[in-house]
């Protein structure tokens, strides 16, 4: 593909009418213009005949599962799975020619867009005390530079290790044995920002931290709720398992201030209907519930299940109810008062459409609720989530065939990172195990998350800041705070496969170590290696990259890992840091010794199509919480009330980019194309403020008396509740405050920012 060479033009954005219906041919041919594009016609043939195929590689986009092997399609990926590959598959490059052309300073002034699509990073770099440019480095002296500042440390704690979700298992569980064997639980992780509530909430209720149902029970359900989320964009593929879950007869209830065309109609571009025909109605009812008004909805919804049932419609579990949960009681109390005017301010929703939802649920002998960030990223995130896992237990949909909960996780393989250690807040037991394998001592004390680290680069409490993967300064909240955070460390080191802004806002020393991608050989220690992931279904399974690598200097993520190990503890460490290197088997082992649910893990993994995780719930209706049972929760119903000539701001991804890697400048469905710096807002709170369709504002935040801004966005009006606002993240990250988070988990709230509308003044 030929790279921008100059930087996006937001004067050529053009607005049309939002999709009707999600995939189809323009999907197809879409994946195809971004694979043959980038990566030319060879080489995305080999990657994409082996993309989720049993001997293939696994997709790097999201962690949605595969299905069983011999159910696989001849192409199993979507349009974004297919950008995906190709972002990393790309011919494109940045060498040493690139980087002695551009100084630092220059690159921080080019969009995301454009770092990424300068290509593959394929040798490593240093940024030395005081350089305007990053220049080539080898590696050994790349290893020493970090060892040094190590081991200089006067307290392993003033060094934080941040992973994304899209590291292997292998490297995930090299990595937070390298981190704890320095001494520190600092491993701030984008879960953090992702499905941290769901993980807090779920552990407190039913005992684990991870989703309840397999695909299976997708395809068996007789009602789907999906909130939250835009599935058409960031799981493609769940639209097939809806569809054959449609096809089995179930009905589909989608909530969400917007109606995303993928949750409303699917053209399966493998069924000749999906082609030609006008594809599979989705959604049976649509809910357009005001942003953050979840907690409420399902709190009416709890309340009127159990009016109707002690009215007589037996329409909850009991023998469930007294069998395996707790609280029940509390619970109903709770909502035998719910205030009724408040459910509607808070929803928006009118009391038809509550009793069509409650119909929906009635009617359903086994359902599934499935979430994403439109439920995670809010002040009463894990709230909500307890309160769909009331309605959960209420009707006995945990544990049993074609129902349960369903927290949809993002980046490829970041439930297994979490699986494998990558926690600052790990378990005694894991840690226990951790220890007597290689007879070490992990710290005990919980480590920073996400936050935390921001606020301890800010206060001038760490020296390192080590990134595994990921784009730490654009994806977290309030840029402006963070960026100037990291100019307090004494050494940034990011494993990255492209250039981002995180390499930009960098330490007194800085280092890029470019990694191997997934889709490429790994031939570590002279021979083939694979790597296993988790999906979000806790289904484990290899995964052999079969393409030949950018370029020879590019390390394995475990290669990476054990190297830094070595250069930090010397050769006679009491881990085997060099054998794990050579032979990723030697990990498995270790793995399979260690983590719970791995046991014999080499041979499982060995299975085609690997194998599932034990989740007691979900296996046998077993609650591994404090007393044995699943816990009813009630929650107060709190409204979030916004101050007049202010909107509800919501930051979501478009279709054409994965997190803060931006693969094009169009958002088809939505009816956006050659730009990003678009507020999607109601009509009539447009006509309210004064602006008409293609004015230009500035978006400004209100929080604890402090502004925060974001300039010059295109309005565009939009069908959704009054009230509320849409943009994209992270161009909206600067409007993020760094203390609003969700109460229990930490995770930023960024689906519920206070904003208004700043006209800007006309430019001739
Ligand atoms: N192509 C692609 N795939 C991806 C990603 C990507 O960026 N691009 N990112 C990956 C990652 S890391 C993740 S976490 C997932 C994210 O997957 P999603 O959660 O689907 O991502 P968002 O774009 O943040 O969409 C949030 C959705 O929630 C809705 N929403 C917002 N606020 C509320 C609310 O208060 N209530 C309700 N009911 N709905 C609300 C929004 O309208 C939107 O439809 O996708 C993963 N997959
Ligand atoms: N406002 C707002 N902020 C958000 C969100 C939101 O919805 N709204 N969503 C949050 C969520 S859900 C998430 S998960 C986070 C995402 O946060 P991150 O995971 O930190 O961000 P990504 O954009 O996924 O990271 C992209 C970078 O990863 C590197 N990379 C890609 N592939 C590889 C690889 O194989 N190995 C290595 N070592 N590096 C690689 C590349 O350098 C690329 O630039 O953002 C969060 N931030
Ligand atoms: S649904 Fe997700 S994992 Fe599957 S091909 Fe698409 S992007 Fe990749
Ligand atoms: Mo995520």
């Amino acid at each position: 593909m030929k790279r921008p060479s100059d930087d996006v033009d937001e004067s050529r954005l053009e607005v049309g009418p939002p999709a009707d219906a999600a995939a189809g041919v323009t999907g197809v041919r879409v994946a195809l213009e971004h694979a043959v594009g980038q990566m030319g016609a060879t080489r995305a043939a080999s990657a994409l005949t082996k993309l989720n195929q049993a001997d293939g590689f696994d997709c790097q986009g999201c962690a949605w599962p595969d299905p069983a092997p011999g159910e696989r399609a001849h192409a199993e990926f979507c349009e974004n799975g297919a950008k995906a590959v190709a972002e990393e598959a790309t011919k494109a490059h940045v060498d040493r020619d690139f980087f002695a052309a551009h100084s630092v300073e220059d690159l921080r002034g080019r969009s995301e867009y454009w770092l990424g699509k300068q290509g593959r990073i394929v040798e490593p770099v240093v940024l030395r005390p005081g350089a305007s440019h990053y220049e080539p480095i080898d590696w050994g002296e790349a290893f020493g530079l970090v060892a040094e500042h190590l081991r200089a440390l006067d307290d392993p704690d003033r060094a934080a290790f941040y992973t994304s979700g899209k590291t292997s298992n292998e490297a995930a569980f090299v990595y937070q044995l390298f981190v704890r064997s320095l001494g520190t639980n600092n491993l701030p992780d984008c879960s953090n920002m992702c499905h941290e509530s769901s993980g807090t909430a779920l552990t407190d209720t039913i005992g684990v931290g991870k989703g309840s149902v397999t695909l299976g029970d997708i395809h068996d359900a007789e009602l789907i709720v999906v909130m939250g989320q835009n599935p058409g964009t960031n799981h493609p593929r769940m639209l097939s398992a809806l569809e054959v879950a449609k096809r089995n007869g179930a009905r589909i209830v989608s909530i969400n201030p917007l109606r995303e065309p993928g949750t409303m109609r699917f053209k399966n571009p493998q069924k000749p209907r999906g082609v030609i025909g006008k594809g599979t109605d989705l959604a049976d009812l649509h809910v357009p519930v005001r942003i953050n008004g979840d907690l409420a909805l399902f709190q009416a919804v709890g309340a009127a299940l159990l009016e109707a049932d002690e009215r007589g419609e037996q329409v909850l579990d009991h023998d469930f109810i007294a069998a395996h949960t707790e609280g029940f009681e509390a619970w109903a109390d709770h909502l035998r008062g719910l205030d009724l005017e408040a459910v509607h301010r808070a929803t928006g929703i009118d009391e038809a459409t509550i009793a069509a939802v409650v119909d929906e649920f009635k009617r359903s002998r086994r359902t599934v609720i499935c979430w994403a960030m439109g439920i995670t990223q809010h002040k009463n995130a894990v709230a909500t989530i307890k309160e769909i896992v009331n309605v959960a237990l209420a009707q006995g949909n945990i544990g049993k065939p074609g129902a349960g909960v369903c927290p949809v996780r993002g980046h490829s393989n970041v439930q297994g990172d979490r699986t494998m250690g990558i926690w600052e807040r790990s378990p005694d037991a894991f840690l226990d195990a951790l220890d007597a394998e290689f007879s070490i001592t992990s710290p005990r004390e919980h480590g920073f998350d996400t936050v935390a680290t921001i606020e301890a680069l800010r206060d001038g409490h760490l020296d390192v800041f080590f990134a595994m993967g990921g784009n730490f300064v654009s994806a977290a909240p309030d840029t402006a705070v963070v960026e100037a955070a990291m100019a307090n460390a004494a050494l940034t080191v990011h494993v990255a496969t492209k250039l981002n802004r995180s390499h930009l806002a960098h330490g007194r020393t800085a280092l890029i170590l470019p990694p191997l991608g997934r889709s490429e050989k790994d031939r570590t220690g002279g021979r083939e290696q694979r790597v296993t992931v988790e999906d979000s279904m806790s289904a484990v399974h290899a995964s052999r990259g079969p393409l030949e690598p950018a370029s020879p200097e590019l390390r394995s993520e475990v290669d990476i890992v054990c190297s830094l190990a070595l250069a930090t503890f010397g050769e006679g460490h009491v881990v085997p840091w060099d054998a794990m290197r050579r032979d990723y088997s030697e990990i498995r082992r270790r793995i399979g010794r260690v983590v719970p649910g791995c046991e014999g893990y080499e041979e499982l993994v060995d299975r085609p199509g690997g194998f599932t995780l034990p989740h007691p719930p979900r296996d046998s209706r077993t609650f591994p919480t404090a007393r044995g049972k699943a816990v009813f929760s009630p929650s107060p119903l709190e409204v979030l009330d916004v101050p007049d000539g202010h909107l509800l701001l919501q930051t979501l991804r478009s279709h054409d980019q994965f997190n803060t890697t931006i693969y094009g400048l169009d958002d088809r469905y939505r009816g956006i194309t050659g730009g990003r710096r678009v507020v999607f807002v109601h009509p009539d709170d447009l006509r309210d403020a004064g602006l008409a369709d293609g004015d230009r504002v500035d978006l400004v935040s209100l929080w604890r008396g402090v502004e925060r801004r974001a300039a010059d966005f295109r309005v565009v009006p939009y069908d959704q509740p009054r009230g509320c606002a849409a943009a994209y993240y992270p161009e909206t990250n600067p409007l993020v405050p760094l203390d609003h988070m969700a109460d229990g988990s930490r995770q930023p709230a960024s689906k519920s920012i206070i904003i208004r509308l700043e006209p800007r003044k006309a430019v001739a």
